[in-house]
């Protein structure tokens, strides 16, 4: 009792951290996965794509099969993967974004896809495409960490009318749990560098109070000086 006391004492700071470091632990494991909003407004947008990117359309679409100006060109992604995941396309919208993951973090969004013909809706992540059919949520898993481009889109496939409409929310990433991540280390080392902070600064404020006490002893009369020839 006393052993931990004295060392309490010695070193305040180093306690500090300790204990706030261990509240941040206390947390972490008790909040074992985070998500994170995705704000598909800030998204790249071709084509006819309307209310904040959370609408695509195949109204006023740009053309497929690669080239100046296609959607292909726009998405940056070979016209054969395309062709290859969704064959006879002719025209469509997208939008996209590069964001980074870490390994385990999952990518997922509410949709719903309305069309009176053959057009489809696809999800794109990295160069890999996908019809966007089946369970709601669309959900990703990332095996490895690193920057991805994810896309949204619909293609008008074997035609050039009618409208097809892809409605996009809740578009989030649900972070890998804490005690797999590197965010508790990375928080620790915060709650010491903000004690060395403190330190640093409450010895700036010592020396401060020391250099007024030797202004006023060298200049005899604290105040202030006049030039008595002006
Ligand atoms: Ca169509």
């Amino acid at each position: 009792m006393m052993n931990a006391m004295s060392t309490q004492l010695k070193n305040p700071l180093t306690t500090l951290g300790l204990a706030l470091a261990s509240s941040v632990g206390a947390i972490a494991f008790s909040t074992p996965a985070y998500s994170i909003n995705v704000d598909l407004s800030t998204f790249d947008a071709i084509g006819d794509v309307s209310n904040s990117n959370t609408t695509i359309s195949s109204g006023s679409t740009v053309f497929t099969s690669g080239g100046t100006g296609s959607l292909e060109e726009f998405l940056g992604i070979d016209p054969t993967n395309f062709n290859n995941a969704i064959p006879d396309t002719t025209y469509g919208s997208a939008i996209k974004q590069t964001l980074t993951f870490n390994a385990g973090d999952q990518f997922s969004f509410n949709w719903n896809f309305n069309t009176s013909d053959s057009d489809q809706a696809f999800v794109a992540i990295g160069n890999a495409i996908s019809v966007l059919s089946g369970s709601n949520p669309y959900s990703y898993t990332f095996a490895t960490s690193g920057n991805y481009q994810v896309a949204m889109g619909v293609l008008d496939v074997t035609d050039s009318t009618g409208i097809s409409s892809l409605t996009l929310s809740n578009a989030q990433i649900q972070a890998v749990p804490w005690e797999t991540d590197a965010l508790p280390v990375v928080g620790t080392t915060l709650l010491f560098g903000i004690g060395i902070w403190k330190k640093y600064k409450s010895s700036n404020s010592n020396n401060f109070d020391l250099n007024a006490i030797a202004i006023i002893k060298s200049n005899g009369t604290p105040g202030v000086s006049y030039d008595s020839s002006r």
